[in-house]
């Protein structure tokens, strides 16, 4: 089934060539009518970390996400494919193949898509400045608000050298703390058989979790630092899998989040503001709205009175 919009295959130089024809095929979920339903109108959308190809990838939810919004502009923030894994084991399941054809579709409507690629699908990073199916391909973009805040948009993965050594340190802190959790018990035991009091291992363990915590923060303000020196007024990344808003001195981060934990989205609204969506949030909201029917049925009451 990827054959029909992945060819040339990736066992060469891990390249993934083209999309012939989407045209031609329908999507196993059906995409409902976009005139019809009453889909949410954002002025631009960021989504990143797809990781398409991998089962880590929550597909149904971005498809459900993507049937229900629209925008003028869709920037797709990098990590959209993940070659990386894909090279190793190939996994390429139908509702993957609808998400690009979802994405196609859009842009042949008139949605204006520009592909920023990541660290994940670097493949495409040497079509920078290319066209397909009227995607654009960029390395970096800047991205004009509503209200003219300039955004400069990056995967973000260009700061991984520089926060290296605090990695290490989130990994660390990590490992060290779902080792702690099982020591504490252990080391208790052995306390209180030679009468000592309860000693809490964990609790010197939480500060070596702050450390992953603190990779996070970090991360944010060398990103916004980076964007502050371009003398843009703001940066869009993804990358870290964690959809944030933070204020650097004025200078706005913004995170689009993931598709594979987070499901969340970055929108701008007509106006410029700005708003991270959680789309599993936005789901539960709309199952716990009263059915069209009883809206309409009341309008028809009304109505009458
Ligand atoms: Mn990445």
């Amino acid at each position: 089934m990827f054959g029909a919009f992945i060819e040339g295959g990736i066992e060469n130089d891990g390249v993934i060539a083209a999309f012939p024809r989407f045209e031609d095929h329908e999507p196993c979920v059906k995409e409902p009518d976009p005139g019809q339903g009453e889909r949410r109108k954002f002025r631009t959308i960021w989504i990143s970390d797809i990781h398409l190809g991998t089962r880590g990838c929550n597909a149904e939810m971005l498809i459900d996400f993507l049937d229900s919004v629209d925008s003028d502009t869709m920037y797709l923030v990098g990590d959209i494919i993940d070659g990386w894994r894909l090279k190793k084991k190939f996994y390429w399941p139908d509702s993957h193949n609808d998400i690009v054809w979802r994405i196609l579709k859009r842009a042949k409507r008139g949605t204006r898509i520009v592909y920023i690629p990541g660290n994940h699908d670097e493949m495409f990073r040497q079509f920078t400045g290319l066209h397909f199916g009227g995607v654009e391909i960029r390395r970096a973009a800047f991205h004009e608000t509503a209200d003219g805040r300039r955004l400069m948009v990056i995967h973000g993965d260009e700061f991984d050298a520089v926060m290296l050594a605090h990695r290490w340190l989130a990994f660390v802190g990590d490992a060290l703390y779902t080792m702690t959790m099982r020591l504490n018990h252990s080391v208790n035991v052995v306390r209180r058989r030679l009468g000592l009091p309860y000693w809490s291992l964990s609790r010197m363990a939480k500060h070596k979790v702050k450390n992953a915590v603190e990779f996070i923060s970090r991360y944010e303000e060398v990103v916004a630092r980076a964007a502050a020196q371009r003398g843009v007024d703001g940066v869009v990344c993804g990358h870290i899998h964690t959809a944030e808003f933070r204020d650097f001195d004025g200078i706005e981060y913004w995170n689009d989040g993931d598709w594979v934990e987070g499901c969340n989205a970055l929108v701008e609204h007509a106006d410029g503001t700005m708003e991270i969506l959680h789309w599993a949030d936005e789901i539960a909201r709309r199952d716990n709205q009263p059915q069209p029917t009883g809206i309409s049925a009341e309008a028809g009451i009304a109505a009458a009175a």
